[in-house]
């Protein structure tokens, strides 16, 4: 029985690194799924975000990046009727958290926005991750959702 029980722990830490996605739809409706590795494979940056008083370097790539798998309107066409464009990012608890388009695109915004994977040099674990959104220069870190699983691109109505 305690023989079985390691058994079905050991399964449930070593399973999750390669099973968890994040899925990333489109404004036209086209979904991804992104998993660990296809994130970790993207170009990376770093910021620092404080959290109850205490800084943390978390890493991943801009969620621009991400962004660009499902065509989102950023960089030049970034304009007109597509700054009303808002991306709604999804965790496994149902928190939720919205942001414009154009706050999270580098040609428009300074600073940066991640969906990170790594803080303080190791990989988020599952309690938090393997995802986490990281707004550079939030006061308050209500907008780092921890456990992302969806992030949706949607136009205008
Ligand atoms: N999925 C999820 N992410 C979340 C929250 C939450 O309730 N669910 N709370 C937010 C708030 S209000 C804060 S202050 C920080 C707290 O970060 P911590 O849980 O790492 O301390 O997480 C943010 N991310
Ligand atoms: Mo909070």
């Amino acid at each position: 029985m305690h023989l079985l029980a390691g058994a079905f722990a050991a399964l449930l830490l070593a399973a999750p690194a390669a099973g968890q996605t994040v899925v990333v739809t489109g404004t036209d409706g086209a979904a991804v799924a992104l998993s660990v590795a296809d994130i970790a494979a993207l170009p990376r940056q770093s910021v620092t975000l404080s959290i109850h008083g205490e800084a943390h370097v978390f890493e991943g790539p801009s969620l621009a990046s991400v962004l660009e798998r499902v065509d989102a309107p950023l960089g030049e066409r970034l304009r007109g009727p597509a700054l009303l464009t808002h991306v709604t990012v999804r965790a496994a608890d149902g928190y939720g958290v919205v942001l414009s388009l154009a706050e999270i695109d580098p040609a428009l915004s300074p600073t940066a926005v991640l969906l990170a994977d790594e803080v303080d040099g190791a990989a988020i674990g599952l309690e938090d991750g393997p995802f986490r959104l990281v707004v550079e220069g939030d006061a308050r870190p209500a907008r780092s959702a921890r456990q992302v699983t969806a992030i949706t691109v949607s136009a205008a109505d």
